[in-house]
């Protein structure tokens, strides 16, 4: 059985759902000069808002004028909790102002008090992906050490500010998708970065991770001095690579590569690097500017729990020469034969949820939290008003039933459970709204066009069962 205490709700972020992204203050965030994608075409970034582009986070499905409306039909279906972010640019508009904007700290206090209202506990994020655009201009994002104090700035603003609504946050989201340093899209989400042609990225990746983790660790120690009930967590995404074949090189490549994409989880929850990062970085001629404060903040700011993404599982196939570390999901990722996709190519794998649950138990002995999982999927509105997400039932009721296999008989420690987009919301990946994980439909199409209705779909009935028998009653 899961705890009676444990967190049922769902997950989302300022960026993707509120819009309202030039009202009372808010400045402009990286979010805001990301263009419309598709499955096929990446979103652009623009330099600055540009005539003739669509940009969807700035009207997301506006719940920052709906917010009353949606809460509620979360606590109908029994929500115990909210994960949601507090959007940088509310409440530091540029993010290098001494003082906060008191309209953006006002709207997040009314937030947290209607869901408190229902009993629903807000589980708040304070970066996902919606760094103030003015810190990447004019100091290149956290390729700069600045920035671990404007971030703490913001942290402390917000710790104060919500010391007795919020009790649980993350420092940074899918801090670990970082990984993948050739993404433009994920270096300037994460990390506010616009890559010069010639740099060194995986350098630069390197060290901006080190001071977002330093960033991380200083905020865990201040907000525990502001309030000691706090649970400070980090949060990684967390996606298991298996071999591709029971050949030795295939299972060292998983190893090497679970190793590397899961290094900021290590520094997050033991407050140091792993050796085999320090040798790779040696190897390669890196040079990471770390102090010895840097170390001990490392050391003094564990994260309390981990909290962690599981969309999917990636399967490895081991290069026969080479650094194994040297690990690039671009290359060395293959198909796995005995999984299905969803229409974005995204595996679907509900055993390697119990799996990554075990493993980060294993490996981390913290206690856990599942903060998104979730099925995009094309919904179709019947002409009767219904939607009839079977498909996106069936893939909640599997995760969940493997999440109840991990704690019940692998006697995992797991606070909740958050299922991502639970009201559809705009696409991080592709900006689309079309990709819809939610168990309320929004009417709005990938153009911007629709009414914004809120529709409740077959899952929203499910979901509440679900809840309602504590995760017993899957059918
Ligand atoms: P979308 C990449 C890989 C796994 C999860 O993703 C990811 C990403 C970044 O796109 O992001 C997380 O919206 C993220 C959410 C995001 C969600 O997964 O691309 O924390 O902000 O919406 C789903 O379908």
């Amino acid at each position: 059985m899961l705890g009676d205490k444990f967190l049922w709700g769902g997950a989302v972020a300022a960026h993707q759902l509120e819009g309202a992204w030039n009202i009372d203050g808010k400045g402009v965030s990286v979010a805001d000069v990301m263009t419309v994608g598709s499955p096929k075409e990446l979103r652009k970034i623009t330099d600055g808002i540009k005539e003739g582009y669509y940009y969807p986070n700035h009207e997301g499905i506006d719940f920052y004028h709906r917010y009353k409306e949606d809460i509620a039909l979360f606590a109908q279906m029994g929500f115990k909790c909210l994960r949601t972010s507090i959007a940088w640019t509310r409440i530091f508009p540029k993010g290098d102002e001494e003082l906060p904007n008191e309209a953006g700290l006002k709207f997040y206090e009314n937030l947290f008090k209607e869901c408190k209202k229902y009993g629903i506990e807000p589980v708040v994020t304070l970066s996902h992906f919606e760094f103030p655009y003015h810190l990447v201009t004019e100091y290149g994002g956290f390729r700069n050490k600045k920035l671990i104090d404007f971030y703490l700035n913001f942290a402390e603003t917000c710790f104060k500010r919500y010391k007795d609504l919020v009790t649980y946050w993350m420092t940074f989201n899918e801090i670990s998708n970082q990984i993948n340093f050739n993404q433009d899209f994920t270096m300037f989400t994460n990390a506010g970065i616009i890559f010069s042609t010639g740099e060194n990225r995986e350098e630069i990746m390197y060290q901006a991770a080190h001071y977002q983790l330093v960033a991380s660790a200083r905020a865990v120690k201040i907000g525990k001095k502001i309030n000691p009930d706090f649970q400070i967590g980090c949060m990684v995404s967390m996606c298991p690579i298996y071999p591709e074949s029971s050949k030795p090189r295939d299972l060292l490549a998983s190893q090497k590569a679970m190793q590397l994409r899961t290094y900021f989880t290590h520094v997050h929850a033991r407050g140091y690097y792993p050796e085999y990062i320090l040798k790779s970085w040696a190897k390669k001629g890196l040079r990471i500017e770390m102090t010895s404060e840097d170390l001990s903040a490392l050391a003094d700011g564990v994260v309390d729990f981990i909290g962690f993404s599981y969309y999917k599982s990636f399967t490895i196939r081991g290069r026969d020469t080479g650094d194994l570390y040297d690990y690039d999901e671009a290359q060395d990722l293959v198909k796995n034969s005995h999984l299905k996709t969803n229409a974005w190519g995204w595996q679907i794998d509900p055993e390697g949820l119990r799996y990554a649950l075990n493993w980060l138990r294993d490996m981390y002995q913290k206690p856990l939290f599942i903060v998104e999982n979730g099925l995009g999927a094309l919904d179709y509105l019947e002409a009767d008003g219904s939607i009839n997400d079977d498909y996106r039932i069936s893939y909640l009721r599997e995760h969940i039933r493997q999440m109840r296999l991990a704690v019940e008989e692998d006697k995992v420690d797991l606070i909740g459970y958050t299922s991502w987009g639970p009201i559809d919301l705009i696409s991080a990946g592709t900006g689309e709204m079309d990709k819809r994980c939610g168990f309320i439909y929004v009417d709005r199409d990938n153009k911007g066009q629709g009414t914004l209705k809120r529709i409740k779909k077959k899952s929203f009935y499910w979901y509440q069962k679900v809840i309602a028998t504590n995760g017993q009653d899957l059918n």
